[in-house]
């Protein structure tokens, strides 16, 4: 049986992976409809050899919708994810709009895909940068809990959309023209230049984007009392959010034993040899699945820490993906359709 799906923001960066993500797979689909705002509508997409329409999203969008996959901003799934889930699809949402509502369930299938069984017509997808921290943490929380986590991430401009890309760019070309580089995306120059700030500043001086890693992490791992400082900055990559991490652990745990850990968890591929200079890169695990772990050491300014290095496709598993597996696994338990 194949079900009746709709993508909500299929012409945007991470609508566009939703289709890659659902052909490669092979999810079962009997329709598709592709949804986005008035520019974008009359657009032809292909889908499984087949061309698509996409129309502009409206309130009748959702009749005969088994899964509805959004990602058109927080603002259009305030809108319409109630409406999808009213007309009885269950709605996976990319979006910030519920992901803290403690009604929506938010769901990294390695970690809590158990939540799902409580949704009540939307399931959130966390942000791409606690998507890949938490499959890589969750693994090791299990056997020694975390007490504690500082995490710097180095995320790549594409987590921002398709302008972004077209920013650094453009950018690159310019400067190396001997041009002056033009910013509208970022506030600053994002060629040869990194910048600490994504998503808007907080009072307390920390960014949302820094703050959702915290808030985030704590309700998918179910662990209120994880306590962690973030701090997140964009760098001029294209693919691929890079993250290191220092934990700390209630009680000691070696390298060794978190790479043994890590080597049988679900989603992760480690690449940690030094000696022949294997650890992840952006570049290495763009178009890939799997959240990359390296650099495993001591952190030797603390008996019970570790130091790791995470890296994954940001606009796979740390979006399109994750929001795939939910689909799937609702699939799965029979939860969908019918
Ligand atoms: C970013 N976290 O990289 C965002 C995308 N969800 O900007």
């Amino acid at each position: 049986m194949g079900y009746r799906v709709a993508i909500v923001g299929a012409t945007g960066m991470v609508g566009q992976e939703f289709i890659k993500v659902l052909e490669k797979r092979d999810f079962p689909m009997d329709t598709v409809s592709l949804l986005a705002s008035d520019r974008s509508a009359g657009k032809k997409m292909m889908v499984k050899g087949e061309e698509i329409e996409v129309r502009e999203t409206a309130y009748d969008s959702f009749n005969n919708v088994d899964i509805a996959l959004f990602s058109a901003g927080a603002d259009i799934s305030r809108h319409f994810a109630p409406i999808a889930a009213q007309h009885k699809a269950i709605v996976v949402d990319n979006s910030a709009a519920f992901r803290m509502d403690p009604k929506v369930p938010l769901v990294v299938p390695e970690v809590n895909i158990e939540d799902i069984t409580r949704h009540k017509g939307i399931i959130a997808n966390p942000n791409c940068s606690t998507i890949q921290m938490v499959v890589a943490l969750y693994p090791l929380h299990k056997v020694n809990p975390i007490k504690r986590i500082v995490v710097t991430t180095f995320q790549a401009v594409s987590g921002t959309g398709v302008n972004a890309v077209d920013e650094l760019q453009t950018q690159t070309r310019q400067l190396l023209d001997g041009q002056k580089a033009v910013a509208h995306v970022y506030s600053h120059q994002i060629a040869f230049n990194v910048l600490p700030e994504i998503d808007v500043f907080l009072d307390s001086g920390y960014t949302k984007e820094e703050w959702k890693m915290l808030e985030e992490t704590r309700k998918i791992m179910h662990a209120d009392n994880i306590q962690l400082s973030a701090t997140c900055v964009r760098v001029p990559v294209i693919t691929g959010h890079s993250e290191a991490v220092t934990i700390e652990f209630e009680r000691p745990m070696e390298p060794e034993q978190a790479r043994d850990i890590l080597l049988r968890s679900p989603g992760i591929k480690v690449l940690d040899e030094p000696a022949v200079k294997l650890y992840p890169h952006p570049w290495l695990a763009t178009g890939t699945d799997e959240v990359f772990v390296g650099r495993i050491r001591k952190d030797i300014s603390n008996p019970n820490g570790l130091v790791m290095w995470v890296v994954a496709d940001n606009v796979r598993k740390g979006a399109a993906l994750n929001a795939v597996q939910i689909a799937e696994e609702l699939v799965n338990r029979g939860m969908i359709g019918g």
